[in-house]
């Protein structure tokens, strides 16, 4: 395929090559600064597609739920077209049977019984986060390479990694959470900044990573950092679109949270399995207790820098904007960026809206976790939108991690019945608990929607004579409740009754 910006015939896909054998799917960019100036020029000729609207509208009940379009559009124009298709060929592998929210870049959801089977998401379930395609690498043709800031540049195969004479190895119990976790409770009541990808609610998993701590490796391969060393910068090996520019994705961490020993660490399995192509393989950084954004998949370059990365995923987007900021004002350094995540909880049992026949409680559960490496100390529930709580007995919780979600379940007493509100809040080590509504925290980037998680039950309770009895002439007919609002078809009660009632207690008052 050719393009022809400025009336020049360009073979894109000569020169938009991937960089090294084995390296499927990989492009670098950021070595090239004439190659991104020409990829700018090919894009800005073309008309591309605009994100449909899914915030003002339901999103659709199809799975795929959405369809990329608009990156496909740009993966085309640059010659890219076979990322797509290879990208798929893997989600069809290796996520068959997630809740497929975006078919490229390819995002996945975790099914809500697979998110609460086990403390550890199984790897086929645990959900994906992409920004582009997924790179396909050969471990043997592998190499990290880490330069910047640092004594010595180093590269350093998967093998040399991976060997413990060299290298100190480590497993550690993480929740990844993207900070667009639960985004979809601010989009249904204050719509906000289209992600440019899919405003859709990503998810939070859990696994035991092995890898090495990336301090040792700066230390043993580098011989350590330059004393103005502030941020380690990670690159990834796909492709990233953004207004027209290409770039690899990168981010940045503190060097302050890299010395924590085993808090950054460069992994290559996930569960006790390989790690998944579609979670980085071969090599993906895990930064603990910090928005799933940090934690950079298909890692082959680490910059030591004096202040944090320009790439626009850390320097333009996962900002926090206070709420007038909006459309009408935004600029990306009027928002903090958003590192550790905050103590946050979701009911995922019953579901928003589900009738319940109970005897006078109702059983819940969900998720808890907490970000900066505070653990989760106490889950309260409450029945009645938050003026009375009950608390997770700890026996019912999962065990404590420094890194990693508490699973819970409660049976919360209720008397009342009909629709009634609710929520979950969480308390951490660090004494933090969870904003009361959505609107007490939105933000315009609709980030780490941590508000206390609410959902409406209709309560039917059985212990109630007035309740046992209809639910009875329901069984007797056999009728079922639901649909909650499907009329009842029978008489609700006979004329007799009805005339003994009303006489009783007259409707109108007698002087
Ligand atoms: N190279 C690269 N790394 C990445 C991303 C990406 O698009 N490209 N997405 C990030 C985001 S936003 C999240 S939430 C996590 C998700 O990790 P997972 O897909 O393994 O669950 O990966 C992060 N690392
Ligand atoms: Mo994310």
């Amino acid at each position: 395929m050719s393009s022809e910006p400025n009336g020049t015939k360009i073979d894109v896909e000569k020169l938009f090559a991937e960089e090294k054998a084995d390296w499927k799917g990989y492009v670098e960019w950021e070595q090239y600064p004439e190659k991104k100036e020409i990829a700018h020029t090919i894009l800005e000729t073309k008309k591309f597609p605009y994100p449909p609207e899914f915030q003002m509208a339901p999103l659709p009940k199809t799975n795929p739920v959405l369809i990329g379009h608009r990156w496909k559009a740009y993966h085309e124009a640059l010659g890219l077209g076979h990322i797509v298709d290879h990208s798929w060929d893997i989600v069809q592998k290796e996520k068959h049977d997630i809740i497929h929210l975006l078919d490229f870049p390819y995002n996945g959801e975790t099914r809500r019984y697979q998110l609460l089977e086990n403390k550890l998401t199984n790897n086929k379930y645990h959900f994906v986060r992409n920004h582009g395609g997924i790179p396909d690498i050969k471990e043997e043709a592998f190499e990290l390479e880490i330069g910047g800031l640092v004594n010595k540049p180093a590269k350093i195969s998967l093998k040399d990694l991976k060997d413990p004479a060299q290298f100190l190895q480590v497993e550690v119990t993480v929740t990844l959470q993207c900070s667009g976790t639960r985004r979809i409770e601010q989009i249904m009541q204050y719509p906000g900044d289209g992600d440019e990808l899919i405003n859709a609610p990503w998810g939070i998993g859990t696994a035991v990573y092995r890898g090495v701590p990336l301090k040792k490796v700066l230390k043993r391969a580098c011989g350590g950092i330059l004393p103005n060393c502030e941020h380690l910068e990670f690159i990834g090996a796909e492709t990233y679109f953004k207004k027209n520019n290409v770039f690899n994705y990168a981010v940045s961490v503190p060097w302050r949270k890299v010395r924590q020993n085993e808090e950054v660490i460069l992994a290559w399995e996930m569960n006790g399995e390989p790690l998944p192509k579609s979670h980085g393989a071969p090599l993906r950084v895990i930064v603990t207790g910090y928005i799933g954004a940090r934690s950079c998949k298909w890692v082959y370059k680490i910059n030591a820098l004096a202040e944090p990365s320009m790439g626009p995923v850390q320097s333009q987007e996962y900002l926090y904007y206070t709420p007038q900021i909006g459309k009408q004002n935004t600029k990306y350094s009027s928002g903090f960026s958003i590192q550790q995540m905050p103590v946050s909880s979701a009911i995922i049992f019953p579901e928003d809206k589900e009738v319940i026949i109970h005897d006078g409680k109702i059983t819940l559960k969900g998720w808890a976790y907490s970000g900066g490496g505070n653990w989760v100390e106490r889950v309260e529930v409450s029945p009645d939108g938050g003026s009375v709580w009950y608390a997770v007995a700890q026996e019912d919780m999962t065990e404590k991690h420094y890194h990693a979600w508490r699973l819970w379940k409660i049976d919360v007493p209720v008397d009342a019945e009909g629709w009634l509100e609710f929520c979950v809040r969480t308390w951490d080590s660090s004494n933090n608990t969870e904003p009361t509504f959505v609107r007490s925290a939105w933000n315009w980037d609709l980030h780490v929607t941590s508000s206390a998680h609410r959902i409406k039950l209709y309560s039917v309770n059985k212990s109630k004579p007035a309740t046992a009895k209809r639910l009875k002439e329901l069984d007797e007919k056999g009728v079922g409740f639901e649909p909650l609002t499907r009329p009842l078809e029978f008489a609700l009660e006979d004329v007799d009754e009805y005339l003994a009632n009303v006489r009783k207690y007259p409707r109108e008052p007698r002087s």
